[in-house]
């Protein structure tokens, strides 16, 4: 596919860029929400019902993701190397709350459901990095208050992260590109909807199968991400020279 080497790409990420790193998706058969209910462990209400369960869940994940075995894959790598080699821009939004597009080289970069190693104050609102377990009884490293630290992740019914700058950016891209995500998780899942209504912007899913939104994409390449990512990244780069 030509596109104008100036042309703006916007890259949305889930779950499974990161399956063939060790990582478990959401949705399939082997997946997180079919060993634990998202009312239990991921909304404010199961947070304020059993706050320990719902620490002990991303403590769980937190333990996994700093295990040596995760590391990026070649989906992660061939992102990194699109925004470095691209000449117009390129941001990523990932729907995933690991940190592999960052090691993998990725900086023009979108956690809009936040972020794993990172925990969040409600007290005083405070961010901080944070890669060991987090208890009910961890003071807050700024405040001090004990009871009031949370995983720096957006649960259901909070609203993601930076949705003005992302939904701008939509509107103005040449090329949206959906990998490794089902679909069915909004605002994200409404994203290749909005890119369409602009009229603009040229739209691939990237995914092992179709997608819930399968029929709103212009194009489509079926297959692992760590196969399908870097053989569409490369003919983008071919197509301006830069490979
Ligand atoms: C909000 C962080 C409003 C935590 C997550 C109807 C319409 C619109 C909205 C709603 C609605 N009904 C309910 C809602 C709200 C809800 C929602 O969408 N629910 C769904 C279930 C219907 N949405 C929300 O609550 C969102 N907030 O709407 O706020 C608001 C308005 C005003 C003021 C305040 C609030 C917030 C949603 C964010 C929730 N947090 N994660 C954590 O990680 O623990 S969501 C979670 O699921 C993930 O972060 C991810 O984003 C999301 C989607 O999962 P995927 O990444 O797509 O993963 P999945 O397993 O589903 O799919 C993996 C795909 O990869 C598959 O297609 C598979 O085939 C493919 N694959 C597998 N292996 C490979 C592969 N592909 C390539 N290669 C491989 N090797």
């Amino acid at each position: 596919m030509k596109l104008n080497p100036e042309g703006k790409i916007v890259i949305l990420t889930g779950a499974g860029v990161s399956r063939e790193s060790g990582l478990n998706t959401f949705r399939d058969a082997d997946g997180i929400w079919a060993q634990v209910r998202i009312e239990d462990v991921a909304t404010p209400e199961a947070f304020a019902r059993d706050p320990e369960g719902v620490q002990a869940f991303y403590n769980a994940r937190r333990q996994g993701l700093r295990a040596a075995e995760i590391q990026p894959n070649a989906a992660h790598l061939a992102l990194a190397e699109l925004e470095s080699d691209w000449p117009g821009e390129v941001l990523l939004v990932t729907q995933n709350i690991d940190d592999l597009h960052e090691r993998a080289g990725s900086r023009n970069l979108i956690h809009m459901h936040g972020e794993l190693f990172k925990a969040r104050c409600e007290d005083c609102g405070s961010i901080h990095e944070w890669r060991g377990d987090l208890e009910v009884t961890s003071p807050c490293p700024a405040c001090g208050d004990s009871g009031n630290l949370r995983p720096h992740v957006v649960w259901f019914g909070e609203m993601p992260f930076e949705m003005d700058r992302i939904a701008a950016e939509l509107e103005s891209c040449d090329l949206f590109l959906s990998v490794g995500t089902s679909g069915s998780v909004y605002p994200a899942a409404g994203f290749v909807q909005e890119v369409r209504m602009a009229g603009r912007g040229h739209t691939v899913e990237l995914n092992l199968e179709p997608s819930e939104g399968r029929d709103l994409f212009h194009e489509h390449h079926h297959g692992p991400a760590s196969e399908v990512v870097p053989d569409y990244v490369h003919s983008l780069l071919e197509g301006v020279g830069r490979r």
